[in-house]
């Protein structure tokens, strides 16, 4: 069959898209990869999607790779698509799909709603044929007008088996103003971002997260399976499409790992993997871990074979919001103390340390996010802080309980952009802004040479935020965006 997939996300994916083609061609479909790979405009103009035109006469299906900050333009193309061809049909997959069917179904005639690897090649090979597709299991399916969501197949676990990621870019295309073949240069360019702005290619290596957090898609995949499942490559199958595919790419420069958390197999994996990666890969990496899985022994390993980045999740500074609004089972303190055991590594191996929190959160009290603050004035200057701003993915018990507690309304494609990084939204008021004014001044490295700590204490302090509240919410959102 003739397949084009699309994928929408802002950046330039390495994630299930590029598994989901190569699992089709390995079944010998045919497939064209668009990547509508630029964070903005969000929405795409008439004139863009009509270059589509060429392809789509060519095209027996339509399939679409979707995260849920971009599902705006899932949907223009999937409308442009059907005006123009009626009877074609657009598959949904991606993020944004799963575990939530009924979301895509509005505008998708069919939707993977799970893992897609087991299930995708049978659906395409039944609608090929012309056999009935509607039972496929992960998948659901609009049959005019009405919803048919099947059941769910148990966590799929033998990664190794999966073909590589397809980087193969003689069928891979970008979509931004014009449509245009994907080179090497653009892939590059377009691979170069935070935090080294030099092409970073991220990489996954396992299925799953040890953690449970209210705000996380994980939690739709924890629902469905019933349990939390973590699945790991092996390391020759690692090794091996690593190597195949940097010998491809040969401009990358570092590798993500994106797995969320590194550390969760046991010690005899990064032993092996240390040996082989240094002589066949080589490359400086980064990856995710959590307080309570990080482990000095396997650092040490991974740190002689190139680890140059860790990553790891605080989120909030105050204990209630992490136990109660976040339902993490990891001590503030704990991060803390990983951050003293990992911070000598900065100056001996050049250990780049990266700290996530999240911030305009409606359910912190002002107390809650001045702690958050402390926790990151009390930061060394060369720990990089990386500040997010909540966003209610639907499915998620956050998510619900905002909807419940009228804070948000439910989910609309239009105005979904808004609940991603942005302006603030929840929380105007001072201990916010001094967040958002303590990382602009680290950004400009004013801290370094002008602003002894303890001015950032008096800031914090009850005093001051006494003084403070008596301005006005819109006064710190207007201070807040000209810090942000
Ligand atoms: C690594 C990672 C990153 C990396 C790399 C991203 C990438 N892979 O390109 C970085 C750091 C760059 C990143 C960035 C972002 N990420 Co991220 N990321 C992840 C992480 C940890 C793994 C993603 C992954 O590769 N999964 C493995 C693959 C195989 O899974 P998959 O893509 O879902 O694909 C499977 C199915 O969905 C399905 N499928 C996928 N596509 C399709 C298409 C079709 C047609 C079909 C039928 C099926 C299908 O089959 C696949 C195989 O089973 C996840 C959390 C997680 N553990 O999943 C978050 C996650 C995906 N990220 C998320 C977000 C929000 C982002 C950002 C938007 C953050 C931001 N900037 O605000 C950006 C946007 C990235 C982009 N591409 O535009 C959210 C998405 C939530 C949502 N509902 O959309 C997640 C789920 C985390 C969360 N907070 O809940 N991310």
């Amino acid at each position: 069959m003739k397949i084009t997939l699309i994928n929408v996300s802002g950046r330039l994916s390495s994630d299930g898209s590029r598994l989901i083609s190569a699992l089709l061609k390995r079944a010998d479909h045919h497939v064209n990869s668009i990547f509508l790979a630029r964070p903005e405009p969000l929405e795409y103009e008439p004139d863009e999607l009509e270059q589509l035109d060429d392809m789509l006469k060519e095209t027996d299906l339509v399939m679409i790779a979707v995260y849920s900050s971009y599902v705006i333009r899932a949907v223009q193309v999937t409308e442009f698509v059907h005006n123009k061809y009626p009877g074609m049909k657009v598959i949904w997959g991606g993020p944004h799909c799963i575990s939530m069917p009924e979301l895509s179904l509005r505008y998708a005639d069919g939707v993977c709603f799970s893992e897609g690897d087991q299930v995708v090649v049978d659906l395409v090979n039944k609608m090929e044929t012309g056999v009935d597709h509607i039972n496929t299991p992960n998948m659901a399916f609009n049959d005019r007008g009405s919803y048919v969501v099947n059941e769910v197949l148990p966590p799929f676990s033998d990664l190794d088996s999966l073909p590589y990621c397809d980087y193969n870019l003689d069928d891979q295309f970008l979509l931004d103003r014009r449509l245009s073949k994907m080179t090497k240069e653009k892939i590059k360019e377009r691979l170069a971002g935070y935090p080294y702005y030099i092409p970073i290619l991220y990489f996954l290596t396992s299925r799953g997260c040890p953690h449970n957090c209210s705000f996380c898609n994980n939690i739709r995949y924890i629902t469905m399976f019933g349990r939390n499942t973590m699945r790991f490559q092996s390391v020759d199958r690692i090794i091996y499409e690593l190597e195949y595919t940097l010998n491809y790419l040969d401009f990358i420069e570092f590798l993500g790992i994106g797995d969320d958390d590194f550390f969760m197999r046991p010690k005899i994996f990064f032993e092996d993997f240390a040996k082989k990666y240094k002589k066949k890969v080589g490359l400086p990496f980064g990856i995710a871990i959590s307080a309570n899985t990080y482990n000095r022994e396997k650092m040490e390993i991974l740190l002689d074979c190139g680890l140059k980045a860790i990553q790891m999740g605080v989120q909030s500074g105050s204990q209630r919001v992490l136990d109660e609004v976040y339902n993490r089972k990891i001590k503030v303190s704990k991060t803390r103390d990983i951050l003293h055991q990992i911070d000598p590594y900065q100056k001996t191996h050049s250990l780049d340390f990266l700290l996530d929190f999240i911030i305009d959160n409606p359910y912190e009290t002002r107390d809650d996010i001045i702690q958050t603050y402390k926790y990151l004035i009390d930061l060394p200057l060369h720990v990089r802080i990386n500040i997010f701003f909540l966003a209610f993915f639907p499915g998620t018990p956050i998510y619900d309980s905002a909807l419940k507690d009228g804070i948000i309304k439910s989910f609309s494609e239009k105005s979904f952009r808004f609940y991603t990084r942005g302006h603030i939204r929840y929380q105007k008021n001072y201990e916010t802004f001094l967040i958002l004014l303590f990382r602009f001044l680290r950004r400009q490295l004013i801290l370094q040479r002008h602003m002894p700590s303890f001015v950032f204490r008096v800031l914090g302090s009850h005093l001051v935020r006494g003084i403070a509240s008596i301005f006005p919410k819109s006064f710190y959102a207007f201070l807040s965006k000209i810090v942000q």
